[in-house]
């Protein structure tokens, strides 16, 4: 037919209006939890008549955007929607009902929406009112964007990346490989798409809190954890802008006192983070960013039991062009007694400015 032959001859099939829904919907990124990344493109006749991404939860979804942009050229176009449009009444309208107000032909959906009050109703409810619908195109890469969105969905316990630089030698170093703190970092990018970091302040010395360069970046809670009150008045202390929660036990609180009034402290009787995943679950987060820097020796047994109870999903390591002259912070810290070996699954690996950044999935 001709529009195949339009198709071919532009190279635009479903996959690349799909890829370009992925591309709008990170617009978005760090930005739309507990709600997922989503974008929309309307197309019509091989050419895009309108575009849409969620802002944020609370906001309208994508869809509305797309077909708001689109216009009257909605009527028999195509509607690609990164993630299957929803058909209930949340802090938004069903856009199942916005796509057949606006009489779009086709709806082609990268992936079900594991939320159970969605879970193909929407797809049901626009095949019921006629509309021809394709679930699937690209959808590994529709996943992959709202990974995080989907663990918490499915588990109810936010994703967790673990984070930590290598030296050639093995040891877990504080250092970032060059670059890697700039805008257009890895870490600085890290800290964007995460809605919290876990970071441990070291004793005696000011905690620089992480903060992304990405330009408008929605920067993560900071999520304090320390045994020792000292380290954690100082670091709260040094930089008053950013959210911040303090996790603490027992003996330390008697020294903080009421020294950081603006700042939550939790006590804990021990440290742990399935308590601290509960806390960012309740406050919508998605994705939590395990950050191994600081004073982390002290939670050997925390990164043994997170990693024996399967509360870690993703480890990202920058191997870094260095040997490190210090023993005292080894690899082998809460791997000891860890009883049995875990694999990484769908590692990748990419160049850093000077390092080798590797990233896996338990
Ligand atoms: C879509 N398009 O752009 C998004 C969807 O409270 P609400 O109304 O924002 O609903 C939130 C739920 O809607 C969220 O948990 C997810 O299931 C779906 N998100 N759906 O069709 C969008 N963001
Ligand atoms: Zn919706």
């Amino acid at each position: 037919s001709v529009n195949l032959r339009c198709e071919v001859l532009s190279g635009r099939d479903d996959g690349f209006y799909m890829r370009r829904c992925v591309e709008i919907a990170k617009k978005a990124i760090g930005c739309t939890s507990p709600n997922p990344m989503v974008g929309c493109v309307v197309a019509k006749d091989g050419e895009i008549v309108g575009e849409g991404f969620h802002p944020k939860a609370g906001q309208p979804h994508a869809e509305v955007f797309a077909l708001r942009d689109a216009g009257e050229l909605a009527e028999n176009a195509t509607a690609y929607v990164s993630l299957e449009p929803c058909n209930h009444y949340g802090r938004t309208p069903p856009c199942t009902e916005a796509l057949i107000k606006a009489k779009v032909k086709k709806v082609v959906v990268g992936m079900v929406d594991p939320n159970p009050i969605v879970a193909s109703k929407g797809v049901d409810r626009l095949r019921d009112a006629g509309i021809d619908v394709t679930v699937g195109v690209e959808e590994a890469l529709c996943k992959k964007l709202n990974e995080a969105y989907i663990h918490r969905m499915l588990t109810g316990k936010p994703f967790v990346t673990l984070r930590y630089s290598l030296s050639v030698n093995g040891h877990i170093v504080d250092e970032l490989g060059e670059g890697a703190k700039e805008s257009g970092g890895y870490y600085s990018k890290l800290l964007q798409e995460h809605d919290a970091v876990i970071v441990f302040p070291t004793l005696f010395s000011d905690v620089s809190f992480p903060s992304s360069e990405e330009p408008d970046a929605n920067q993560p809670l900071q999520i304090v954890i320390t045994k020792s009150p000292i380290s954690a008045v100082q670091s709260f202390t040094t930089k008053t802008s950013t959210k911040a929660i303090l996790f603490t036990e027992k003996e330390a609180t008697m020294e903080i006192g009421t020294a950081q009034k603006d700042v939550e402290t939790v006590v804990l009787d021990t440290i742990n983070l399935e308590a601290i995943l509960e806390y960012c679950y309740r406050q919508g987060l998605c994705s939590v960013l395990l950050d191994l820097t600081g004073n982390f020796s002290d939670f050997g047994e925390l990164l043994k039991e997170s990693l024996v109870q399967n509360m870690i999903q993703k480890v990202i390591i920058e191997v870094l062009p260095l040997w490190h002259g210090t023993e005292e912070v080894s690899l082998q810290l809460g791997l000891k007694n860890l009883g049995k070996t875990l694999m990484l699954k769908n590692l990748t690996s990419r160049m850093s400015n000077k390092g080798l950044v590797l990233e896996g999935y338990f």
